[in-house]
């Protein structure tokens, strides 16, 4: 017998606004209730698209503008599509994105204005249908992501968006709070101020609204 599709899970926000915290505390609590889970993050999630996050995140590639930008997110996100997230979800895994094809639309699209045509154009062949069942938009004022993001990084140089000053993350909270709202079937804001046991409990009350969980013999309900 075939395992049913697992479900794919997408976490979006500005820098700092706990996606890696809470993919990790989501998964563990889908697990305690019998769901298997895969956790991974963009741009990387497979060996050549981590390749590729280097030279993204380093800042080599800013000169090629927005448009060249999102053309290497999404040849890495080809790859991580193709290598690791359409086989666990075939496999019946619920697969955890830490960032997909939403922040290529908020950072090279809304904020960096690369042209829209091209940006579906390159889902196409990226994501194809492997589109989130739900996407969990996180959301903090810019200057309290950035300061956790910078209380995180001591020591360590901020990466080439990370540079960018409070305006540029302010038009990123923007626009993807604007994504959201045209997209309610698949999109939950989530107010991911306060801490982090309060936010992985919203998480959780959304995550578990909108998608049932398999039953599970003896699980937590
Ligand atoms: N990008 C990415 C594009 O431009 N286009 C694209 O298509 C894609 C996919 C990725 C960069 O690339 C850009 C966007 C990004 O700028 P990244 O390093 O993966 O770079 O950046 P982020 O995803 O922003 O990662 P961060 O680590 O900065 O943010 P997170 O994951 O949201 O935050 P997290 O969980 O690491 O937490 C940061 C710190 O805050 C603490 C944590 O312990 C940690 O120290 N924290 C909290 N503190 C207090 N209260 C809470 N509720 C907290 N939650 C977490």
């Amino acid at each position: 017998m075939t395992a049913a599709r697992g479900r794919f899970i997408t976490l979006e926000g500005g820098e700092g606004t706990g996606k890696s915290t809470q993919a990790r505390i989501l998964a563990a609590a889908l697990e305690t209730r019998g769901v298997k889970v895969r956790v991974t993050r963009e741009p990387g999630g497979s060996p050549l698209a981590e390749k590729v996050r280097e030279v993204l995140l380093s800042g080599l590639a800013q000169p090629l503008g927005p448009q060249g930008e999102a053309a290497l997110f999404a040849a890495a996100r080809a790859d991580h599509v193709r290598e690791t997230i359409a086989p666990a979800l075939a496999a019946g895994t619920w697969v955890i994105c830490d960032r997909f094809t939403d922040s290529t639309r908020v950072y090279q699209g809304a904020v960096g204005k690369a042209d829209p045509r091209l940006l579906r154009a390159l889902d196409r062949v990226s994501v194809a249908d492997t589109v989130p069942d739900l996407t969990l938009v996180l959301d903090v004022p810019p200057e309290i992501g950035l300061a956790r993001a910078a209380a995180r990084g001591k020591g360590a140089a901020a990466d080439r968006f990370e540079r960018e000053g409070v305006e540029y993350h302010a038009a990123i909270r923007a626009a993807f709070l604007s994504l959201a709202e045209a997209e309610p079937e698949r999109c939950v804001v989530i107010d991911a101020g306060g801490d982090v046991d309060s936010v992985a409990a919203r998480i959780l009350s959304a995550v578990t609204t909108r998608l049932p969980l398999p039953a599970v013999a003896g699980a937590p309900a």
